[in-house]
């Protein structure tokens, strides 16, 4: 069925026409601009902006279906709200197509932005687009450059040589993250390993809070989130142990990090990561070619498999040996791919009987296992399986018959810092966020390379460093990224010394981007600085956060670090950007996740010609729970827009004046109302909008059957809830609402007519009369609800008026209660 398909029906409901007739209207009453300078309390709903690839989605319809709701409500509620939109609009899918048309990046990128900007708008979401920005446009990267800029005044953003993810295909470094199964999450060509130099901020510096602060955002963050978070920063608490290692010549100190240095006098080896500096440094030169053709070997694999449990060992024996620091014996050292250059110290002491991988390296190659915890279970020496656990100490000098981990940790700790061969430590899994990107679309880091004056920060009033205009051809991947060829661009007076240097050839990772453009949002277009740190401490935090649990870690760990960052400087006042946050589920199709292959997409512009606008935003509310996924051939669009045809319809049977006193009315329809408006507000605030749904179609029922076959449409109760459906439903279904409204004699807009008031009376359901004597006389009667308690009913009954002049100020002797329909009070 489309909606434009006229029904024979005697009134028919023109979903198409009601669109066409109230998107201007409300654009020209601008309704939902967020004022800075509002008397009212400020709330700000924010929703992660989108990637503009193409149209709108059904993703983006549910999120802002879900979203809309909290922002519409808190209008109604009588809030300023603040809920912009812009685009994260930098990043390679526009690379690629601009490689694969010949045109430039900005091309594809605005014309997917003008698209889904205009979807947005016909979809009705209750955006400020006073607000819209782009993380693209120059007036915008122009201060992600100047943070740049001062992190790295702050020594947060540095270059290192690292091993990096490089993959092939794209000619570009990856983020950890972005290499599942060990390919490349674009394109799917394996990852290798390349040492390059790379731009980095120091996030590990902030690891601690970032962990703390998890504990005060865990009532109001998803579990999950929280979970995920804490699981990435990985904290881990144990010591560092210094090995002497005898090289050629001099003696060398290394150092290795464990969380059980209770298992010292296990160590019957030593490992280095074989592609750390130090492998090379320590080997012996016998045993150098070896670790050379090993290395080659090593610089394929992911840190994924490397770390696997269940692939064969591998390594290099380094011809060295080192002195354990507790016992004085020497051990070997090996190089391995299953220690990681980048974690730890990137060396680790080697206890066989009771790490499994090491066991397993042992067994490999032929290395000593000594079990120093005697668990009970069987050696691990004969089984090949390391045990962990709990047990008492063997083999282990002074902690022989201690029988616990905690104490053990405890005394060996104390024994190296006695000796000063080691130290209780903390380590974070967290790594520091490798930022810059061998690609075009992205914003310049402002730095300049000078031969004689070194790295030159770009002056602040040369901000922006404006991206050339490349195109097609000049952005394919060549090994050197597309700004290191643009030879015009790239080649520049130093700003120091004005001898020839160069700039910068990387961009930075788009997540620099979406770190803070929720603060941008704040004070948009100003062109003097990032942010106005007076209206970013008005609106921030967000009062809610919406989008999808995929970001559970990169972009919410990041934009929380740049909040601290900030705070730190002293531009924001306080640390954690989102005070909540709300995670929807997927939109899949037929139980699968919907996919061009699966050939299971649905296309949302052909559910909203179908179905309409509201339609489409009231099926995905109704779905269920927002963190569910919804599988859309099981939901009934068509059902929803039979729903609002019933809704729609009330509001042209009402035949009350909108004048007409409410408290007139039939008491059953009444109650029915003034319960569902007190239900719907705490309904809102626990996100169970599913439920707020259901609850508006109860009560169109029931005003239906109150005009059929109950009041009738003249009763002022049948009208207040006509207007309360339209007032509730504006939430999730504005054209309509917005319709009704008008049917119902008032003017535009219903999103902004504020939240019906509660008679709290009419929420005591189906009452009961209490008769309250004194000294056997009836003195009172008094409403009350069925279940009411004995306790509250005596209250009740002391504290009403009449009962108290019978008392008289005599001293009351007894109180007999039988809730709900008597109390008995004897006085004297
Ligand atoms: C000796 C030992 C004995 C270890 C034992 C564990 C069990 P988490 O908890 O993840 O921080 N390790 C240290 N650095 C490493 C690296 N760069 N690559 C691979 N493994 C590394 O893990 C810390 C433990 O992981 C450390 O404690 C170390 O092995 C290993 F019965 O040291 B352990
Ligand atoms: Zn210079």
């Amino acid at each position: 069925m489309s909606v434009h398909d006229s029904e024979a029906a005697p009134e028919h409901y023109d979903v198409a026409a009601v669109e066409t007739k109230w998107l201007p209207v409300w654009e020209q009453l601008d309704q939902f601009r967020a004022e800075d300078s509002s008397p009212r309390e400020k709330r700000y709903a924010l929703t992660m902006f989108p990637y503009p690839s193409g149209d709108l989605h059904m993703g983006h319809a549910e999120v802002t279906a879900l979203h809309d709701v909290i922002a519409r409500y808190w209008w109604l509620r009588g809030y300023e709200v603040m809920n912009p939109i812009g685009w994260d609009s930098f990043g390679l899918p526009a690379e690629n197509a601009a490689i694969r048309n010949d045109e430039h990046p900005a091309t594809y990128t605005y014309a997917n932005i003008a698209t889904q900007a205009e979807s947005f708008r016909r979809y009705a979401v209750s955006f400020d687009w006073s607000r819209r920005l782009q993380t693209s446009d120059p007036d915008y990267y122009r201060w992600t450059q100047w943070l740049f800029l001062k992190f790295r005044e702050r020594g947060l953003a540095y270059r290192k040589d690292s091993p990096v993810n490089w993959c092939p295909n794209d000619q570009t470094v990856l983020a950890n993250e972005q290499v599942v199964d060990g390919r490349c999450e674009r394109c799917g060509a394996e990852v290798t390993k390349r040492e390059l130099n790379q731009w980095y901020f120091k996030i590990t510096e902030y690891a601690q809070e970032l962990l703390d602060d998890l504990d005060v955002l865990a009532p109001t963050w998803p579990d999950r989130v929280v979970t995920a978070q804490r699981n990435w920063i990985g904290r881990s608490e144990g010591a560092h142990v210094t090995f002497q290692v005898a090289t050629g010549g001099a003696g060398r100190a290394v150092e290795v990090y464990t969380t059980r240095p209770d298992t010292l006098y296990g160590a019957t080896f030593m490992v280095i990561a074989a592609d750390a500096a130090l492998a090379s440094e320590l080997v012996s030169d016998e045993q150098r070619p070896a670790l050379e053709a090993y290395q080659a070997q090593v610089r394929k694999a992911s840190d994924i498999d490397r770390l696997s449990t269940d692939r064969a060992k591998t390594g290099v024996d380094l011809g060295v040996t080192a002195t354990n620091p507790v016992n004085g014996e020497q051990v070997p050292v090996w190089a391995s791919d299953y220690v990681l250059a980048d974690y730890g110290t990137g060396a680790i002491m080697a206890v066989p009987a009771h790490d499994q991988r090491d066991l397993d390296f042992a067994r490999q190659m032929g290395l000593p296992v000594r079990r120093v915890v005697d668990t009970g279970e069987p050696n691990p020496e004969e089984t090949g399986v390391a045990t962990t656990g709990d047990g008492s100490y063997v083999n282990s000098g002074p902690l022989d018959g201690l029988t616990d981990k905690a104490t053990g940790v405890r005394r060996t700790i104390d024994l190296l810092e006695a000796d000063g061969t080691g130290s209780g430590a903390v380590n974070f899994r967290l790594r520091d966020w490798l930022l810059s990107r061998q690609r075009y679309w992205g914003a310049p880091i402002p730095v300049i390379h000078c031969a004689s004056c070194g790295e030159v920060p770009v002056p602040e009033d040369q901000l922006p460093v404006v991206l050339p205009e490349l195109k097609g051809a000049d952005l394919k991947p060549k090994g050197v990224s597309p700004l290191a060829a643009a030879e015009d661009w790239v080649n520049v007076d130093c700003p120091q010394c004005g001898g020839p240097a160069k700039r910068d050839s990387d961009t930075m990772d788009t997540f620099v981007d979406s770190s803070w453009y929720f603060l941008r949002y704040c004070s948009p277009g100003d062109d003097t600085r990032a942010f106005d740190t007076d209206q970013v401490n008005a609106w921030m935090p967000a009062d809610i956060y919406v989008g999808g649990v995929e970001h559970a870690v990169l972009h919410l760990l990041y934009a929380r670090f740049f909040t601290k960052v900030l705070a730190d400087m002293g531009l924001v006042g306080f640390r954690e950007p989102f005070a909540a946050q709300l995670n929807q589920g997927f939109v899949i199709n037929r139980g699968k996740k919907m996919s061009k292959s699966l050939g299971n997409g649905v296309n949302l512009g052909e559910q909203l010609a179908e179905f309409g606008v509201d339609a489409v935003r009231l099926t995905l509310v109704f779905a269920g729970p927002p963190e569910d996924d919804i599988d859309w051939a099981e939901m009934s669009p068509s059902g929803s827009l039979r729903f609002l045809q019933r809704a729609w319809r009330l509001s042209g049977d009402v035949t009350s004046e909108p004048t007409v006193d409410r408290t007139a009315g039939d008491v059953t329809l009444r109650r029915a109302t003034h319960r569902t408006v007190h239900e719907a507000g705490q309904l809102i605030e626990s996100h169970r909008f599913n439920v707020l749904v259901a609850r508006i179609m109860e009560l169109v029922n029931a005003t239906r059957k109150a005009i059929d076959s109950g009041c009738g449409p003249a009763d002022p109760a049948v009208r207040e809830a006509a207007e309360t459906v339209a007032i509730l439903l504006s939430l999730v279904a504005p054209y309509t609402a917005e319709e009704m409204w008008e049917r119902l004699g008032h003017q535009p807009t219903v999103a902004r007519s504020g939240w019906p008031e509660v008679d709290e009376a009419l929420l005591i359901e189906d009452s009961v009369t209490a008769v309250v004597q004194v000294q056997g006389k009836v003195r009172a009667r008094l409403e009350v609800a069925p279940d009411i308690s004995e306790v509250d009913l005596e209250a009740a009954a002391m504290a009403d008026e009449a009962v108290q002049r019978a008392i008289d100020g005599k001293s009351v002797r007894k109180v007999i209660v039988r809730a709900p329909k008597l109390v008995n009070v004897v006085v004297g």
